[in-house]
């Protein structure tokens, strides 16, 4: 069945197949006049080196270590980390009563995390890096997995930028953090996935794909081997999702020639959202995919991987939008739509960076 609401004008729902949740869409109110808070607007005035910085080559951190004299990406165990790899202390945690089970629910939590840098310099960022920069980051994130995954049944790799996301450090770098559980997210996605390709013999991200490329109303941009679109679903206003066009359950999967188109597209994806408000473009981002560990022997036809970039940015440089009130308290909801900011984002330059003012696509 089809929807003849006008989708551009009318407040509605729209499901995400994913999540199994429902996100409110109110187009009408990107009219409101907006008189909240206005973040200041910093453009980058960053120093190639900076001896106090933790993630710079050759600087001693807070915790006695040297860093190496690196020169592409360098990763090391985060010296603060969320998980430990010790040995299993709390192996029992059921109690004899059910009704405690039930309510007071405990597993021992164990994992590891790492925090990998980008690149040597503190000025760049992956929008302007060169290409083979990037894709060396793409084969640590790749080298990384494959350590992890017999270990560990989940490995989130993932980059906070920008200090409106809580990033601690300008410094360009991301974080692994591999565990002994499947993270609730993951977890609902692969549940959702799996009934779906149960249901319909099909992968949802597949067909989904499919869909959307013969639509195009969503599609932000597109090479031979990867599709960068606005899910139909999205919940932050410049929310994309990132996709392989061959069906790819997990990231170490991914040939040389995906590699390289991917590090093509993202570079071109993040030029085009530094260059929507003229700043450096906070958000976070990260890959999902199938879990690993014991279900590495698992079939798990039923995952596509994919990236989620996830911007906080609303109408400027300095107006992000709150998950707040009715997000917090009822569902996600939305103003822009979907296919509005893929249309405005699929307008912007995807070679010249704001900064650069020149053609930065091989550089
Ligand atoms: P962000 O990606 O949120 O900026 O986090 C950077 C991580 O780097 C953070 O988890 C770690 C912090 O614990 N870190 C170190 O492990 N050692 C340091 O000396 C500085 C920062």
């Amino acid at each position: 069945m089809s929807c003849s609401l006008n989708l551009d004008e009318f407040p509605h729902t729209r499901y995400n197949p994913l999540k199994d949740e429902w996100v409110l869409v109110s187009p009408h109110r990107t009219k409101r006049p907006w008189k909240g808070q206005v973040e200041e607007s910093k453009n980058p005035n960053r120093v190639r080196f900076d001896p106090s910085n933790p993630l710079c080559p050759n600087v001693i951190r807070p915790n006695g270590q040297t860093n190496p004299d690196y020169k592409e990406t360098f990763v090391f165990d985060n010296d603060f980390p969320a998980l430990f790899e010790y040995d299993d202390l709390l192996q029992d945690c059921d109690s004899s009563d059910p009704i405690h089970n039930d309510l007071f629910k405990v597993q021992p939590a164990k994992g590891s995390c790492k925090v990998m840098c980008f690149h040597p310099y503190s000025d760049l960022t992956l929008p302007t890096m060169k290409i083979t920069d990037i894709m060396n980051v793409i084969k640590k994130w790749i080298e990384m997995y494959q350590e992890l995954s017999s270990r560990y049944t989940w490995v989130q790799i993932f980059e906070n930028k920008g200090e409106i996301m809580g990033c601690s450090n300008p410094h360009p770098h991301c974080q692994l953090w591999a565990s002994n559980f499947v993270p609730n997210e993951i977890n609902r996605e692969d549940k959702n996935q799996s009934i779906f390709y149960k249901k319909h013999g099909k992968v949802m991200l597949m067909e989904y794909l499919n869909r959307e490329l013969k639509s195009k109303e969503r599609i932000v941009l597109e090479n031979e081997h990867w599709v960068v679109l606005v899910p139909y679903w999205a919940v932050w206003p410049y929310e994309t999702m990132m996709l392989p066009k061959r069906h790819v359950t997990r990231i170490d999967q991914l040939s040389e020639i995906e590699i390289e188109d991917l590090a093509k597209i993202m570079k071109k994806l993040l030029i085009k959202y530094d260059n929507l408000f003229k700043c450096s473009f906070p958000y976070t981002m990260g890959f999902h995919f199938a879990p690993c560990g014991k279900f590495l022997n698992e079939p798990q036809d039923h995952w596509q991987l994919f990236a989620s970039y996830l911007p906080p940015l609303l109408r400027s440089s300095s107006v992000k939008k709150f998950m707040v009130g009715y997000e917090m308290l009822a569902q996600p909801q939305r103003d822009l739509t979907a296919e509005k900011a893929a249309k405005q984002l699929r307008e912007l330059s995807d070679t010249n960076h704001y900064l650069i003012h020149s053609d930065t696509s091989d550089y």
